[in-house]
């Protein structure tokens, strides 16, 4: 299964967290792996996708999994180690996975968008995902990238640092990872393709998950939990991840602070908070200290939406419980007799909490971590994001508002996947017919982005890319509209990390916002949720040579096309040129 270094693992994980810590202890002293003392070693995993058998809230149903667990095996490595990922296709639908976050510098076939840096992984055969860890550290995490299917394809990515360096904070006693789902006691391949085919909203999900279980405030749950033990007057090292489909989420513990270190796997100034908020996407690692005496009670974790759209959401919670237990047997009241600390959580629509705590995400930005933001621009664009209608066929009726069908678009183009990989199609000049390179860089048709809506919602559809020559400084302003309506909407950038160097509300001014840019310590990150009826700037140096996809990272609008690709070009040295594709790429 998992050659190094993780012993064999257990099908579907057993309810404590033991076996994790267990993980990650062993990797922690990562004993005679290292073969120099500074450089990294390879690291090798095989991903065998089955189905398997799996019971949340009394529904059994066969889920797509990796190795049949989840969420799927961890993937652990060092900052400069090779990561190779064998993946076998054991099931009938088409399958690829992507490395969210991971730069992928000159790597570009191992991304893992279907369609646009490789073909499908279709039943029966094989690909291996080959690729390094270069500049990064923290927790990112894979998963499926191809229709609906990271609902279960998921697992994290922890990345430490190079053996001689420490965190820039103190060591902490134990690491913990924490990956939030979302399930469906139906297919959510069915439920993908339903909402596709009648153009209205997607069934909403059944639970939200932590660590695959959704919890006890859940119907036939309560089994379902999962706990984490702790001892007190230590620091835990939470690796937060939201793995979740359609939902950005609020996350607290009841009577705990948490100490925010770092944001999708890079180092921030660290701030504390009782309360995160984390995109689809995203990811950060906090440090929870213990309280110094073992209380007389046990406390609730918990995570539910932060939504602002109008299409409706589950609203439920997910919930997961810190107990504290002594080296010893020290208790005398049974645990399941302690009372339960319970957390407040925001509103569902809190906006102002989301936008307080996004603002204390600051860069390090220190000599050992500078901050690199692009000081000037040489390609500065404007995209409208948001959600508008294409027309409903002749012959059906769609359930979409007034009758016509969702769709999605960046400045009016509803990205249409090709039925072949953008980065074949490129790198071997086969680009006709496939794509353009058209990419509209500002709105084609200017309103009042955030005012009233113009009574036309329709979207145009394309397959077009925006050309970046190799190193180009780039500025792209993300602008909401409230074409159908207003909504966050987490940005994700493949191959990249941006800084987020300014966000408002409102319509993006470019004659007064930039004069507010922060271009000393922005945070830099590779998903940010742009403000509902808002606006966002970010900047990044177009240094990886391949094609990159920029999408929503709530699923259902990716699949309405909220979606576009950058083709960044190589650069003149041997260094700056994308190698051609692994012979095994799959083809369609
Ligand atoms: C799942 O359960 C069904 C019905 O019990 C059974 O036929 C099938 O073999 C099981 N699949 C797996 C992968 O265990
Ligand atoms: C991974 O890529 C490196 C660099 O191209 C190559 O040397 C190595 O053989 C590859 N490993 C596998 C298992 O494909
Ligand atoms: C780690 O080791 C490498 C090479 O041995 C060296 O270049 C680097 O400065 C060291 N880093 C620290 C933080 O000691
Ligand atoms: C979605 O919900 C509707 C209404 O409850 C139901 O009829 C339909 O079967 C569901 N679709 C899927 C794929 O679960
Ligand atoms: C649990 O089941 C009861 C009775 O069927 C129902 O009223 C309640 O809404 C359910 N709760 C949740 C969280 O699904
Ligand atoms: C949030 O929701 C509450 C209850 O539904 C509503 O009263 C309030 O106006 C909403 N706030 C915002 C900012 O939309
Ligand atoms: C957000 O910050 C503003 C200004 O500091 C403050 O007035 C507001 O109460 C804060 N909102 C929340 C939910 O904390
Ligand atoms: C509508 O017409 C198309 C093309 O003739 C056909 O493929 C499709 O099945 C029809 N849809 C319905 C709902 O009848
Ligand atoms: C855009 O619409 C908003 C909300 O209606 C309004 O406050 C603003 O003045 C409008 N801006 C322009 C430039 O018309
Ligand atoms: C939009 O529709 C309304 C009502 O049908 C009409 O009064 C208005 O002139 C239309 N606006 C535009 C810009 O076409
Ligand atoms: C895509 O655009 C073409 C015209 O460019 C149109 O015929 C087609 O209906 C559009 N498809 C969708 C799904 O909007
Ligand atoms: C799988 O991918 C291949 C290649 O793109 C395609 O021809 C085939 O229709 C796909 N199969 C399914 C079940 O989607
Ligand atoms: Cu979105």
């Amino acid at each position: 299964m998992v050659a190094s270094p993780i012993p064999g693992s257990a099908p579907v994980f057993s309810s404590t967290i033991r076996a994790l810590l267990l993980v990650l202890g062993v990797l922690l002293q990562l004993p005679g792996l290292v073969l120099a003392k500074n450089t990294g070693i390879t690291r090798h995993y095989t991903f065998e996708i089955k189905l398997q058998n799996i019971t949340r809230l009394c529904h059994t149903k066969s889920i797509v999994s990796v190795n049949g667990m989840l969420p799927g095996p961890p993937i652990i490595a060092r900052e400069g180690d090779r990561v190779v990922v064998k993946v076998v296709n054991h099931v009938q639908n088409n399958v690829t996975l992507h490395w969210h976050g991971i730069r992928q510098l000159l790597s570009g076939w191992a991304d893992g968008p279907a369609y646009v840096t490789q073909c499908p992984i279709q039943y029966g055969q094989t690909y291996v995902y080959n690729f390094t860890i270069t500049g990064q550290r923290g927790t990112l995490f894979w998963h499926a990238h191809i229709s609906w299917l990271r609902t279960t394809l998921y697992g994290s990515i922890i990345i430490f640092p190079k053996r001689n360096v420490s965190y820039p904070f103190a060591k902490p006693y134990k690491e913990v990872p924490i990956i939030f789902g979302e399930w469906w006691n139906s297919d959510p391949e069915d439920v993908i393709s339903q909402a596709l085919q009648t153009g209205g909203g997607p069934n909403i999900s059944d639970a939200y998950t932590i660590n695959g279980f959704p919890g006890p405030l859940y119907n036939c749950s309560t089994k379902d939990t999962f706990k984490l033990k702790v001892k007190a007057g230590k620091t835990y090292l939470l690796r937060l991840i939201n793995a979740a489909v359609n939902d950005d989420l609020v996350f607290s513990i009841a009577g705990h602070t948490f100490t925010v270190v770092d944001a999708d796997a890079v180092y921030i100034k660290p701030f504390s908070t009782d309360t995160l908020l984390l995109t689809p996407g995203q990811t950060t690692n906090v440090l929870l200290k213990t309280k110094s005496y073992y209380p007389s009670a046990t406390f609730l974790m918990a995570a539910r939406p932060y939504a602002t759209g109008l299409s409706p959401f589950d609203s439920s919670t997910t919930a997961g419980i810190l107990e504290y237990k002594k080296p010893y047997n020290y208790s005398s009241v049974s645990i399941k007799h302690l009372p339960l600390c319970k957390p407040t959580l925001p509103a569902i629509n809190d906006t102002s909490f989301v936008t307080n705590f996004t603002k204390k995400f600051h860069s390090l930005a220190n000599p050992q971590y500078p901050a690199n933001v692009p000081q000037t621009v040489d390609k500065g664009l404007l995209f409208t994001i948001g959600i508008g209608s294409s027309p409903c066929p002749r012959n059906q009726t769609c359930q979409g508002p007034n009758g016509i069908k969702f769709a999605a678009a960046i400045n009016n183009v509803s990205f249409a996947m090709p039925t072949t990989a953008l980065l074949e199609a490129h790198f071997f000049g086969k680009s006709n017919g496939i794509y353009t390179a058209d990419f509209p860089t500002n709105p084609p048709f200017p309103f009042n982005y955030t005012g009233s809506p113009p009574n036309n919602t329709m979207v145009n559809n394309g397959t077009k890319l925006v050309v970046l020559p190799f190193n180009t400084s780039v500025e792209v302003v993300l602008q909401d509209t409230n074409l159908l309506g207003v909504e966050s909407h987490p940005f994700h950038l493949h191959g990249f990390n941006f800084f987020v160097v300014g966000q408002g509300f409102g319509n993006y001014d470019p004659s007064k916002d930039p004069a507010n840019f922060n271009l000393v310590d922005p945070v830099e990150r590779n998903t940010v949720g742009v403000p509902p009826g808002g606006w966002i700037a970010l900047r990044f140096f177009a240094d990886n040579p391949g094609i990159w996809l920029m999408h929503c990272h709530f699923d259902i609008h990716t699949s309405w096309g909220l979606r576009m690709a950058w083709l960044v070009l190589d650069g003149k040295t041997p260094n700056q040129k994308l190698p051609p594709p692994p012979l095994d790429l799959p083809k369609c």
